[in-house]
């Protein structure tokens, strides 16, 4: 790392001890930046890294519920408003036990690169809380809602702060927070959160751009050599929203994912898997992938373990950060992998980042790959402003045209820092300088 770069991280890191995600988020951003810094002294001297590595605030909330049972339950509600440099905060709401200030740090650090990619006018930020849905009833699921909203409704707004899903944060759940809003400040305002249902202010596409975008993101970078997804054998980590996704998007073109998992364990399903059974499962039935081996032939469920000891010539690692490490890499590597696209954020370990690299592996940073989901978010809050709702087909389009944009700037960037194919370097760089800009134009804040 560039030693200017590596003071102001060093500074970072003391000041925010036991962010570990944090920190790898922010290391590995300053790994890239360095060539930026030799043109652009003036980022320096505006002190940009500092101060985007310094939240514009961060609100950390209680949140008592009642359980079924009629125990009252406390759970730690986050939102960090990191930049908006470039838009209203905007980034998703993660409900998960591991949720702590230092994984919603990294999420709204990764944000604001992914977003000023996307080239929409939108800030960066991220929240949720260590409330853990898993086996709580529809009820349950509704009360912690209200409970988190009426905390979270006077910090958010159309112009000010802008959530949607993330992990364990889907349609059900921005129903309740919606509604919980929309009681509270007695105003109808679409543009306060993104995923919502079609029939109430939400766009088509949104469920499925995320993984869909992923994908295409992914055949760009293997048209790069020219090859495609038709033919190749994939596999998927995770079974939630963006796994689905991208396993129906990348059959659709022709490949044929064999594995996908959930943290218990993965099916291996070598004719292909089934996405109406996935999704009549996990999305229907709210059960676990250990119910999609009894009700199709010729699978096989291995409890834990790791989907990534299955090979596979294209890896989509679409769970959670973290879930692909140094070893792992190395086995799919020497057993035919020729691309990753990382549908979710971090999943790949810097060991396994380097792997791939040295391999010179195609390889789709999340911040890229992944950046269709709030992209159409974006598309989501235009058309409510318009008070508008597009077609499947015309939303899809734009989608796409967003994800072959923010592939070819990548790839422009990291051939213009003399790096080709370097989608990391590109990403960051590309992100980046965009926000940069835009900060020394709207001076010291
Ligand atoms: P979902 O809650 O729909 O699904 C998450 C999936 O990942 C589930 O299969 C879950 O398994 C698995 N998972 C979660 N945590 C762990 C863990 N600690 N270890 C192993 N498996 C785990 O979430 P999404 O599909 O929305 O999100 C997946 C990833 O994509 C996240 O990294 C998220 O940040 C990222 N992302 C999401 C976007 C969106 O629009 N939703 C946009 C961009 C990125 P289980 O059910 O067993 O917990
Ligand atoms: O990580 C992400 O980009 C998301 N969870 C989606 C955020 C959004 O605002 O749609």
């Amino acid at each position: 790392m560039d030693a200017r770069l590596e003071a102001i991280r060093d500074t970072v890191l003391a000041r925010n001890p036991g962010e570990g995600e944090f920190h790898q988020a922010v290391t590995e951003v300053f790994e890239s930046l360095g060539p930026v810094h030799d043109r652009h002294p003036e980022f320096l001297e505006g002190a940009v890294l500092e101060r985007l590595c310094e939240p514009e605030r961060q609100i950390i909330f209680r949140v008592p519920w009642v359980d079924d049972a009629g125990t009252f339950q406390i759970n730690r509600g986050f939102r960090v408003e990191f930049s908006s440099a470039l838009g209203p905060f905007k980034g998703g709401l993660r409900f998960h036990p591991s949720v702590n200030l230092g994984i919603v740090k990294f999420l709204g650090f990764e944000q604001i690169f992914k977003n000023a990619l996307t080239g929409m006018p939108i800030g960066g930020g991220k929240g949720g809380s260590d409330f853990d849905p898993r086996g709580r009833s529809d009820a349950e699921i509704m009360r912690f809602c209200q409970s988190f909203m009426t905390e979270l409704y006077r910090h958010i707004g159309e112009y000010t702060d802008v959530p949607a899903g993330d992990i364990g944060v889907g349609g059900r759940e921005i129903g309740y927070l919606f509604g919980q809003y929309k009681r509270i400040t007695n105003r109808y305002e679409s543009g306060v959160l993104t995923g919502k249902g079609i029939s109430w202010g939400g766009s088509l596409v949104r469920p499925e751009a995320t993984g869909y975008g992923t994908v295409i993101f992914t055949e760009e970078m293997l048209k790069t050599r020219g090859q495609s997804f038709d033919g190749q054998r994939v596999v998927v980590s995770g079974s939630g929203n963006v796994a689905i996704n991208a396993i129906a998007k990348a059959q659709s073109l022709g490949a044929t994912v064999v594995a996908c998992s959930d943290s218990s364990g993965y099916v291996v399903d070598e004719a292909g898997i089934d996405v109406e059974l996935l999704r009549q499962i996990k999305e229907v039935e709210r059960g676990r992938l250990k119910d999609y081996e009894a009700r199709r032939s010729a699978v096989s469920y291995v409890e834990g373990g790791s989907v990534w000891d299955i090979d596979a010539t294209v890896a989509l690692p679409c769970a959670t950060q973290n879930e692909l490490d140094g070893d792992a890499a190395a086995r799919l590597v020497r057993n035919g992998l020729l691309a990753v696209g990382e549908g979710a954020n971090m999943p790949s370990t810097p060991e396994a980042v380097a792997v791939f690299q040295e391999a010179r592996i195609l390889f789709g940073p999340g911040k890229a790959a992944n950046a269709g989901g709030v992209a159409t978010s974006a598309l989501e809050m235009q058309q409510n402003a318009s008070r508008d709702s597009w077609t499947f087909a015309h939303t899809e389009e734009r989608l796409t045209e967003i994800m072959i944009g923010i592939h070819d700037r990548c790839a422009a960037t990291a051939d213009e820092y003399g790096d080709p194919g370097n989608y990391v370097l590109g990403a960051n760089i590309g992100g980046f300088v965009k926000v940069a800009d835009a900060m020394l134009a709207q001076g010291l804040i």
